[in-house]
């Protein structure tokens, strides 16, 4: 708690090793009926298959982790009770959270497309006041600068500038995600640091922490499931959506919904 405080993360046990095996399993599952569709073999090696798939067409691994976030085994995982435990104790004890996830994240060895450089997730959300992101590992533990890079202390400014672009490490990419990348020169300041994340421990991290995805030069995929837990007490805004963008025009919100503090 204090750590979380300070540093703007910390690492707590949170799901047991079983319920992580049955989240994997149907992880499994749903990837062996899409590669059946699509008249790949399945070989039961994770790390195989996830490439397979990738390289025939990423929309349809895309696909597998939207499905694997709607499994009941997903929802068991966002339903945890020490999940909500621990979320709304670093929110501030609020009993209101709102979670989304789990979000399925996969780093594919010497593969770019799948990573996120420099950034914070209150660009992505800048409608959110309060909230928290949960890294859980799956199938594998993320010891030895293996799970997510961050800069520690970084929470407590309350805004980076960013440059918004398709691809990874300045180069357009249109198969990659899109970044909201925050220069090197904002964070030069900052020490970074990669943290041991045991299977059945968690990162809990501020909405506010600048973090990145690492190179991945194991000859493994790495696959983490993420949550985001909020507080909207203090939000100023309807809106639900947690990844509405602001100056679309596509939701706006009442006049004088202004939180009174
Ligand atoms: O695990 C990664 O590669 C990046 C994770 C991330 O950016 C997040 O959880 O917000
Ligand atoms: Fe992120």
């Amino acid at each position: 708690m204090d750590n979380f405080k300070e540093y703007g993360f910390c690492v707590k046990e949170t799901f047991t090793k079983r319920e992580l095996k049955n989240f994997e399993e149907t992880f499994k599952d749903i990837l062996s009926m899409q590669m059946y569709k699509m008249r790949l073999e399945f070989s039961d090696d994770i790390s195989r298959d996830v490439r397979l798939i990738n390289a025939v067409n990423p929309d349809a691994l895309n696909e597998v982790m939207q499905m694997v976030r709607n499994t009941c085994e997903g929802h068991r995982l966002a339903a945890s009770r020490r999940l909500e435990e621990i979320g709304s104790e670093l929110l501030g004890n609020r009993n209101k959270v709102i979670i989304s996830g789990p979000s399925l994240f996969i780093n594919i060895p010497s593969s770019n497309s799948r990573k996120y450089s420099w950034h914070s997730e209150q660009n992505w959300y800048p409608k959110r006041r309060n909230f928290i992101n949960v890294w859980v590992p799956i199938i594998f533990d993320r010891l030895h600068e293996t799970s997510m890079e961050v800069c520690i202390a970084s929470h407590k400014k309350d805004w980076f500038y960013f440059s918004e672009y398709t691809g990874y490490a300045d180069k357009f990419d249109k198969d990659a995600n899109v970044q909201y990348e925050i220069p090197d020169n904002l964070i030069r300041d900052y020490k970074e640091i990669i943290p041991d994340v045991k299977l059945n421990e968690a990162l809990f991290f501020d909405g506010k922490l600048v973090h990145r995805s690492i190179d991945n030069v194991s000859d493994r995929v790495l696959f983490t499931v993420v949550f985001r837990m909020y507080d909207y007490s203090n939000d100023l805004t309807l809106s639900s959506n947690w990844a509405d963008l602001p100056y679309n025009r596509k939701s706006l919100g009442y006049p004088n919904i202004n939180v009174k503090i």
